[in-house]
C-alpha cells in the first residue's frame, strides 16, 4: 500500500543535548512491517513501514535507553506489531494498546505480560471513528484493575466538552501532546489556561510535552511551542513525560529531524533536576515501577 504522507527522516543528526542515563522516549510508534502486520482496514492514513529494529537503532543514536511504544490508529485495535516489538525489546520497552470493547480477560493478561501498561482513548476526529464514552469507561474500569493507566489524545477545542469525562476516569490519565494547544493563540490564552487548571485541579492527570513539530506555526527548532511545554514542566514537574513521536505519522508539512527534537528538551526543562524528572523518574514510575521499588 502506498504511504500517504512523508517518509521519516533518513539521517537524523546526533543531538547536541545528551539525555541523562536511563532516559525514556515515552511516545513512539512501530508500523508494520505491513507484510507481517497488516494495517487496519478502518485506518485513516497509510504509513510507511517503521519496524522495531529502526526504532531501537534510533533510540540508541539519540542517547535514550528505553521506549514507550504507543499503538497508533493505523493498526486499529490489532496490537500484534506492538507486542512483537515489546517482546523483542527484552524489557527495554513498554506499551500502550488500543482495545476492543469485547477483549477478554485472558487477552488483557497476555498484553500485560508482554509489557503493555496503558490503553489509549483517541478523540481526534480525523484519526478515528467515534467510540461511545460508555465503552471507554468500561475498558477503563477493567484496565485500572491491572494497574494500567489511560492515555487520551484530543485537541484543545474539544477540551471543554471532554472535561467531565476526563475527570471521571479512574487512575492516572496521560494527555498526549499537551492536549494539542492552539499555538498561535499563545501560552497565555484562555484555552491553554483551562488546560493548566485541569491539571492543577486533578493530580491524577499527567501530560506529554511532545510534538512541537506538529503544533508549531513556525519552523524548526519550534521555538513558538517552547513556552507551552516549559510552563507545564515547571508547574507539574512530577507529571510530565517526553517522547519523539517517531516515525511521525501523518506529518505532511515536513518531516522532523529527531536530533533537533531532542535538542528542544533543555529549552523546556532548563535544569538537570527537571530533565531527570521528565526523562527518567516520571516514566520509570509509570512504566517500570518494579525497578524502582513499586509494583512487582
Ligand atoms: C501521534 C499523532 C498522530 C497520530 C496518531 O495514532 C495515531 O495515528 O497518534 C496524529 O496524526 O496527530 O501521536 O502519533
Amino acid at each position: 500500500m502506498t504511504p500517504d504522507y512523508l517518509p521519516f527522516h533518513a539521517n537524523p543528526k546526533k543531538p547536541d543535548f545528551t539525555p541523562p542515563p536511563g532516559a525514556v522516549d515515552a511516545h513512539c510508534h512501530v508500523f508494520g512491517p505491513e507484510a507481517l502486520f497488516p494495517f487496519a482496514p478502518e485506518r485513516k492514513y497509510t504509513p510507511v513501514d517503521a519496524p522495531k529494529e529502526k526504532l531501537f537503532a534510533l533510540r540508541n543514536h539519540l542517547g535514550f535507553s528505553r521506549s514507550v511504544i504507543v499503538q497508533a490508529t493505523c493498526h486499529g485495535s490489532d496490537n500484534r506489531a506492538l507486542v512483537d516489538a515489546l517482546t523483542a525489546s527484552e524489557g527495554t520497552a513498554r506499551g500502550v494498546a488500543v482495545l476492543r470493547k469485547d477483549i477478554t480477560d485472558a487477552e488483557l493478561q497476555e498484553l500485560d505480560r508482554a509489557g503493555v501498561r496503558g490503553v489509549r482513548f483517541n478523540f481526534v476526529k480525523r484519526l478515528v471513528d467515534t467510540t461511545p464514552k460508555e465503552v471507554y469507561r468500561e475498558i477503563a474500569e477493567r484496565v485500572v484493575r491491572l494497574g494500567w493507566h489511560i492515555v487520551v489524545y484530543f485537541e484543545a477545542q474539544d477540551l471543554e466538552d471532554l472535561t467531565p469525562f476526563l475527570v471521571s476516569l479512574p487512575g492516572i490519565v496521560v494527555v498526549d501532546h499537551m492536549g494539542r494547544p492552539d499555538v498561535p493563540a499563545g501560552a497565555q490564552s484562555a484555552s491553554f489556561a483551562a488546560f493548566r487548571t485541569l491539571m492543577a485541579d486533578h493530580e491524577n492527570i499527567w501530560v506529554k510535552v511532545s510534538c512541537p513539530e506538529r503544533l508549531t506555526a513556525a519552523e524548526p527548532p519550534y521555538d513558538d511551542v517552547v513556552p507551552f511545554a516549559r510552563t507545564l514542566v515547571e508547574a507539574f514537574p512530577d507529571r510530565v513525560l517526553w517522547g519523539t513521536d517517531w516515525p511521525h505519522p501523518n506529518m505532511k508539512s515536513h518531516m522532523p529531524d529527531d536530533g533537533v527534537l531532542v535538542d528542544v528538551i533543555p529549552k523546556i526543562a532548563p535544569t538537570p533536576a527537571l530533565r531527570r524528572a521528565l526523562l527518567v523518574d516520571n516514566p520509570m514510575r509509570l512504566y517500570w515501577p518494579e525497578e524502582i521499588g513499586g509494583r512487582s
